[in-house]
């Protein structure tokens, strides 16, 4: 946009006089973010009004991309920048002795997601518009985002993530386009015109009323929306009757019962059985997304028949698998088209991402439960399975019963939302090459094998903006003035870089970068945790989701060997470390709670123990979010994707570490199999079992965890002092983490992979050491990050999947 400093500071200073009634140095920093904000609101609206229209005008093909989570972060200096006006803006409020850096530090992260599957969805919205797709979000705006961790005692403990409490100032709500959601009764049938009809009575509405978030391409006046739905009491009033007989309490409880749908962001990344709240929530937008869609689709006046060339939905996993039987009731009670041609559209316009291989977050729901909640829909799930019974019978002539149970989509009285998001969509993906192959060979063969066309793959992608340009500037600057800024909108531009390598001036460059980065944070960690670190030392990274599969405790047990060499040896001549975790574990997950006390545990002991000198620390970061990661990350030496080969999908935070010039250590996981690909492998530290060989050991069931414990003399002593006294803590503390590495037989082959993991942590301190040859590994890494840009990957949806245009639009300001 072009706006001078002057005009800026003119229209902020009247914005700010108009929210807050004060002179400019009265007011506080919360009224000066939210009057930037609003100014910004402004200047954007247009370009947003002027995108809906040409939508409207030229009917061009539409994506929506319905997800339970957005995880968006911030988006104050996202949308500075992305408007040019970063420096406009900071020129201007300096002018008025306002800091931009403190009013970015205002704004509350948007954590509406539990992680990778949120991050994504924020990552895809960013990417769609800048690559000028028609697409937006259909999601939930939930009161309380994911919960915020704080660290008590070395203990995970969840407070209540209140981000609206100061209001959310790029949101506008949108009362009057709410709908209503319909929840239990009972289905009526009649015949009219000779064809059989539903009629639903005797239900309990609820009011979708949407808020709309303006989402911005780079550089290119493209604005898409990102549409969330708030629940409301249908009237919005209490129960007169109870209050007029003095029972004030009861005559709230109705519009509670509603708003409570959208009230938490469940905390979790697997299924705890039955819970109806979940299965309201995941109804509540899917209903309320694909009302909006309708209406929308019905001003432009094309015939319903055409739907599916004019829009496209996508399912970010099976939370919103719903929208197969909810579309299908709109096509056949609502608009009458008969089953044949509405499944015919139905299975053109949806198309399905599929997120893990962890059978605990496979979504079931039991049968009675989807039945009572949503009578209608659940005839519908039933016609669909019979019919495609019927199908693997008749036309395919299975006879194989087990093979058509375990391909059914009601069985056992449950209702699986995988099998019904194959079934009714055109398109099932995986989310990187390796996981996409599982996902056909085994997990998903039975239906691979009717539906080959169905499957394909789109390696995941970040945005790669976001994590250069609004994380790094620093790094964003020497990439700029090396090559030039062409990577901003070409992200491949950076395999440039690879010529400067060996360019020792641009090493030395690029290792101050890094150095000031360590060093930021190092100031930060002292601020908030009185604890010294050596931004010389190797800052070792794993931040992502406490989980078993992820195995934060394999890279404990390496730091408790260390440490033990250290203490026999204290002049061991090995390079500082500074270990760094961060990450928030499901408040029901036990094991994964223990697993953030044992990484504080061992902290308070190494970072207190003066005889190592300083060789080694661990840092646990609380409340791990975008922000934090924004931070984190860019400060990063080490990478760790340490996951049991075949279980990570995806990860993108490999992504962004590599982006951010570290090197990574991992597993051939997901999609660290194609940043090897593209760094090669003396770019990236390997170790441990490949996919093959676990799928090995858990059919012919020979893994023995005890025989390993047993051999391996420097694992047995770590094990060992988790439980014999070492660690200040009662003797029984971590024994629910031995028992499941022994007991249980160590399901994620920790113990197997730990020999492995350590040589490999090894040779990551030879290579540290010669400084040139750390350099060179890691401008490769940089330089072969941009094929990871979730551009790309848009661009792949919006070919292979969607079907929709790239078309600049048409207008410029
Ligand atoms: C499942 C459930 C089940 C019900 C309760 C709430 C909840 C929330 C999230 C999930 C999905 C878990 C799957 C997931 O997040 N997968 C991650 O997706 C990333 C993006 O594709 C990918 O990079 C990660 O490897 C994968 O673990």
């Amino acid at each position: 946009m072009k706006i001078t400093p002057l005009e800026f500071k003119t229209d902020y200073t009247e914005t700010l006089r108009a929210m807050t009634a004060k002179h400019v140095d009265e007011t506080s920093p919360l009224e000066r973010y939210n009057a930037l904000g609003t100014l910004l609101k402004d200047y954007i609206g247009e370009l947003w009004a002027n995108t809906n229209k040409t939508y409207r005008t030229q009917k061009t093909k539409q994506v929506y991309y319905f997800s339970m989570e957005f995880l968006t972060g911030k988006f104050l200096a996202n949308n500075l920048i992305y408007l040019d006006l970063y420096a406009t803006a900071e020129k201007a409020l300096k002018e008025l002795n306002i800091s931009l850096d403190e009013l970015i530090e205002v704004e509350v992260d948007q954590g509406l997601g539990n992680g990778g599957l949120g991050r994504l969805a924020a990552c895809f919205l960013d990417a769609m518009s800048s690559l000028s797709i028609p697409g937006h979000g259909c999601g939930i705006r939930y009161k309380n985002g994911l919960f915020e961790q704080k660290i008590i005692n070395g203990y995970q403990v969840e407070y209540p993530d209140r981000w609206l409490v100061n209001n959310n100032v790029w949101e506008y709500k949108r009362a009057s386009k709410a709908v209503n959601v319909k929840y239990n009764g009972k289905i009526e049938t009649y015949m009219e015109n000779g064809r059989l009809k539903f009629n639903h009575v005797d239900y309990d509405a609820v009011r979708a009323v949407p808020y709309d978030t303006p989402i911005l391409g780079f550089d290119n006046n493209t604005v898409n929306t990102l549409r969330l739905w708030s629940a409301e009491e249908i009237n919005d009033v209490m129960d007169f009757e109870h209050f007029s007989k003095g029972n004030y309490v009861s005559a709230f409880e109705k519009k509670n019962n509603a708003e409570i749908i959208t009230q938490i962001l469940y905390p979790n990344d697997s299924i705890e059985e039955g819970k109806l709240l979940r299965l309201k929530q995941e109804y509540f937008f899917v209903s309320a997304g694909l009302q909006s869609i309708l209406m929308t689709f019905k001003k432009t006046g094309v015939p319903i028949e055409a739907f599916a060339e004019h829009v496209a939905i996508h399912i970010n996993d099976t939370h919103p698998s719903l929208a197969i039987p909810e579309l299908m009731r709109i096509l056949l009670d609502e608009e009458n088209l008969t089953w044949d041609v509405a499944w015919r559209i139905t299975t053109a316009c949806i198309s399905y991402t599929n997120h893990t291989i962890m059978s605990e977050a496979l979504e079931k729901w039991p049968y009675f439960m989807i039945q009572d909640l949503l009578p209608r829909i659940t005839m519908i799930i039933e016609e669909i399975n019979n019919r495609f019974i019927a199908k693997l019978k008749d036309a395919l002539h299975y006879t194989d019963e087990q093979k058509i149970h375990d391909m059914a989509i009601i069985a056992d009285g449950l209702v699986r939302m995988a099998n019904l998001a194959i079934v009714g969509s055109h398109s099932i993906n995986g989310v990187a090459k390796l996981h996409t192959e599982i996902l056909k060979n085994n997990v998903l063969h039975d239906f691979y094998e009717i539906y080959p066309e169905k499957f394909n793959n789109k390696t995941n992608g970040i945005m790669h903006r976001h994590w250069l340009l609004n994380a790094n500037p620093d790094l964003t600057d020497l990439v700029t003035e090396t090559i030039g800024d062409g990577f901003k909108k070409n992200p491949l531009a950076l395999r440039d870089l690879l010529k400067y390598r060996e360019d020792a001036s641009f090493q030395n460059k690029l290792f101050d970068i890094k150095h000031k980065n360590k060093e930021h944070l190092a100031n930060i960690i002292f601020k908030e945790q009185g604890l010294r670190i050596d931004p010389y030392s190797i800052f070792d990274v794993q931040a992502k989701r406490i989980h078993e599969y992820k195995r934060q405790h394999l890279n404990i047990l390496h730091i408790m060997m260390l440490y033990n060499k250290l203490k026999e040896n204290p002049n061991l001549d090995i390079p500082p470390r500074t270990f760094l975790f961060a990450g928030k574990a499901a408040p029901s997950y036990y094991v994964a709670k223990q697993v953030i006390k044992l990484i504080n545990t061992l902290a308070d002991v190494i970072n207190n123990d003066t005889s190592i000198k300083d060789k080694i620390k661990i840092v646990f970061m609380p409340n791990y979010g975008v922000s934090l990661a924004s931070r984190l990350i860019p400060a990063a030496d080490i990478s760790e994707q340490i996951s049991t080969a075949s279980k990570e999908a995806s990860g993108t935070g490999n992504m962004k570490f590599m982006m951010n010039g570290a090197v990574t250590l991992a597993t051939l996981d997901g999609a660290n199999v194609e940043i090897m690909n593209e760094v090669g492998e003396n770019n990236i530290v390997l170790f441990g079992l490949k996919d093959d060989e676990v799928y090995r050991y858990y059919e012919q069931g020979n893994y023995n965890a005890f025989d390993v414990y047993n051999n391996t003399p420097d694992l047995k002593q770590v094990i060992d002092q988790l439980t014999n006294g070492f660690l200040p803590v009662p003797k029984e503390e971590f024994l629910p983490i031995v028992e499941r590495l022994l007991r249980f037989n160590d399901e994620f082959f920790v113990l197997k992979d730990f020999e492995s993991y350590s040589d490999a942590q090894e040779r990551i301190g030879l290579y540290y050491r010669d400084k040139r040859h750390w350099m060179k590994m890691s401008i490769t890494n940089i330089a072969c990050s941009g094929v990871f840009s979730a551009d790309y990957t848009i661009d792949k949806y919006a070919s292979g999947i969607w079907h929709v245009n790239r078309k600049p639009l048409d207008f410029n300001l």
